[in-house]
């Protein structure tokens, strides 16, 4: 297939997205973000592929859902087409566990797009907001729920309501990235975070993903109680006997998959 909005490659089992609409800073219209859950689909269900990438540019992860092509969209067009909703939901599917490494900017749905990842390792040029008050809504690709439970009430809600933009070391404090690298070391850094990942047991490495996800849909207690359960059929897993026989042989692990 080929893309007109973003860049794709593989490193061994590493499936790198980089998002490519440098003329208006990677703003996120339908073909780009159509392209995009494309790849994802279709590197989730591949078995050469273990762990995803995704990036922008220096000066941009993506400035946002595209502007000009929301303007002029009625309340029928949007309803209608769901296609924000689909973003959210399609990309929260992706069971594979996805990484984004955010240089520049990351506003309104490119800060959205990068909350969906599992988590975002950011350059120290990173700047995070969900400005689209300005532009008189709010964040509509699931900002307004993410951010508040990614960063505290009282953070999200002075950045939704007054635009203003965090930079790398705030998102760092506030526990919206993992860690912020020198932007010369972001992609070495991601794709090294990639490609451990990419090491372990595939399986166990999905069923880790679904269960810190379930974190934000759950009680503590029904949280506890679906992690119990995975973790016990991890035991089921020849994974789980070939890890634990390999630190006791003083050797690395040969995950199977299986
Ligand atoms: N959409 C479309 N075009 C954009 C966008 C965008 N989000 N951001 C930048 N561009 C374009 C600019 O129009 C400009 O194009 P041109 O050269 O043709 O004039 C080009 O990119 C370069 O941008 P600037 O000249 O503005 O670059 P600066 O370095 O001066 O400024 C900024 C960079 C600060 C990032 C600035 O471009 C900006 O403020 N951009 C908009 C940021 C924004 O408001 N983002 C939120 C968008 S709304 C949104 O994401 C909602 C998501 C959910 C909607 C769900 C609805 C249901």
């Amino acid at each position: 297939m080929t893309y007109q909005n973003i860049l794709v490659k593989t490193e061994g089992p590493v499936g790198l997205i980089t998002l490519n609409r440098p003329k208006s800073l990677n703003a996120l219209n339908a073909e780009l973000l159509g392209e995009l859950i494309d790849q994802l689909e279709t590197w989730d269900v591949a078995d050469a592929i273990r762990c995803i990438v995704i990036t922008g540019s220096d000066r941009a992860f993506a400035a946002g859902a595209d502007i000009k092509e929301m303007q002029p969209q009625s309340y029928m067009d949007m309803y209608k087409s769901n296609f924000f909703g689909q973003v959210n939901d399609r990309i929260s599917a992706i069971r594979k566990p996805i990484i984004a490494a955010v240089a520049g900017w990351a506003l309104g749905g490119g800060c959205e797009l990068a909350m969906l990842c599992d988590f975002i390792i950011a350059a120290d040029t990173a700047k995070f907001g969900q400005p689209e008050i300005n532009l008189g809504v709010m964040p509509g690709i699931g900002g307004t729920q993410r951010l508040t439970r990614f960063v505290g009430k009282s953070k999200a809600m002075e950045m939704c309501l007054t635009g203003r933009n965090m930079d790398a070391a705030e998102a760092e404090r506030s526990g919206l990235v993992s860690r912020v690298v020198p932007a010369a070391e972001l992609m070495a850094e991601a794709m090294k975070a990639a490609q451990a990942i990419a090491e372990k047991s595939l399986p166990i490495v999905m069923m880790t993903k679904e269960t810190i996800n379930r974190a934000y849909e759950t009680t503590l207690s029904e949280g506890v109680r679906f992690e119990r359960r995975v973790f016990h059929s991890m035991f089921a897993t020849e994974d789980q006997k070939e890890g634990m026989a390999a630190f006791s042989e003083k050797r690395k692990a040969g995950f199977r998959d299986r």
